[in-house]
């Protein structure tokens, strides 16, 4: 299987977070995707290539004109304003307040076009995004043009990326961009799995109202997990796309047992809406020792994860989501991938 990687993912570090009342390191940092890689070349996974460059017509179909056009403005607005540090939101338009006016000052912008503090920005976060975007769709390429697999090692991840807003380290959803981009290339049925620990709440929001593109999610149960607010059981689509949301939240301390149970549920799913191709939203902070998450899946699961994927016999395209366990990221990521592969 090939990789398809690009090091301007580096530019995007040095943020921080608050986590339970205390101001850290992010916990999204650039030693994930280095990892990840140095992984993928001592387990022969295949060739690492670089990305072409796209353009952002697809992006565009899938979020808002003018949430695109704002991302790659805000390191120089939030520098235009005489800011030093990361650009990070403190203030968002919630219930009792206006959310259709864009505001003018970067701060209040951050607000508006974010649901939470959790996507900041540096000097290199706009090249790492679109960067991550590039990636993400030259991995895409491959298989539409008859690779049964490829891995898109996307950093920053993209599944908590709505139509217009970023939050939970995302900024453009690349998983949704391309399944959006499968279909305008010849795909009649695109399936997105997404199997990181939280929600894929932007995903769902992309394709909520939609038949052509199924979205399954196992997850964290937002009762008691980020993303709180999106992915409980009974939220199946609206309209056209009504019966084409399944989402699986699952309590914290769930292990191998019942969430493989989950995963060949979402699998049947998948094989009676037979797709033409499989997205996978590819998050390992399902892992045990993930330092934010609360399942307990183990290093061995992972390739198991891989072998029931490749059981559904489509071409299939891996996107890099979250994983915070930095040491095993590369043995559990890859581990899935060499798992579909057989090994
Ligand atoms: C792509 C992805 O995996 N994004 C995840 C963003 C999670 N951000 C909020 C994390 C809150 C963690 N709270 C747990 C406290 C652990 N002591
Ligand atoms: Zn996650």
């Amino acid at each position: 299987m090939k990789t398809i990687f690009s090091p301007l993912h580096n530019g995007h570090s040095g943020q921080l977070e608050i986590i339970a009342g205390e101001i850290v390191p992010g916990f999204e940092k650039a030693s994930r995707a280095e990892i990840i890689r140095a992984r993928v070349e001592s387990e022969k996974l295949g060739p690492i290539l670089p990305p072409d460059e796209h353009d952002l017509s697809t992006a565009g179909r899938i979020h808002r004109s003018d949430y695109l056009a704002f991302l790659p403005t805000v390191w120089t607005q939030w520098q235009a304003a005489g800011r030093s540090g990361s650009a990070l939101p403190f203030t968002w338009p919630t219930r009792g307040l206006r959310g259709d006016v864009p505001p003018k000052a970067i701060e209040a912008l951050l607000g508006y076009y974010s649901f939470d503090g959790g996507a900041p920005f540096v000097a290199g976060t706009w090249d790492a995004i679109k960067s991550s975007h590039d990636v993400a769709l030259t991995a895409a390429a491959l298989v539409l043009n008859g690779e049964h697999s490829a891995f898109a090692l996307c950093r920053p991840p993209g599944h908590h990326a709505g139509a217009g807003f970023m939050g939970g380290y995302c900024y453009i959803n690349n998983a949704a961009v391309t399944a959006e981009w499968f279909r305008q290339n010849g795909a009649t049925r695109v399936t997105i799995l997404d199997i990181d620990y939280h929600h894929g709440n932007g995903t769902q929001e992309i394709f909520y109202e939609r038949a052509d593109v199924q979205v399954i999610n196992l997850h964290g149960d937002p009762m008691n997990e980020y993303p709180f607010f999106l992915g409980h059981a009974d939220e199946k689509g609206s309209g056209s796309g009504t019966g084409f949301n399944h989402n699986l939240p699952m309590p914290a301390g769930t292990a191998w047992e019942p969430w493989s149970a989950a995963l060949d549920d979402a699998c049947k799913r998948l094989a009676e809406f037979a797709p033409d191709i499989v997205v996978v939203s590819l998050g390992v902070d399902t892992f045990e020792k993930d330092p934010i998450s609360q399942f307990k899946l183990k290093s061995v699961d992972y390739p198991k994860i891989g072998r029931k994927i490749a059981e559904l016999g489509l071409p299939t395209l891996f996107v890099m989501e979250g994983g915070y366990a930095v040491e095993e990221i590369g043995v559990n990521a890859v581990g899935v991938l060499t798992g579909f592969e057989g090994e």
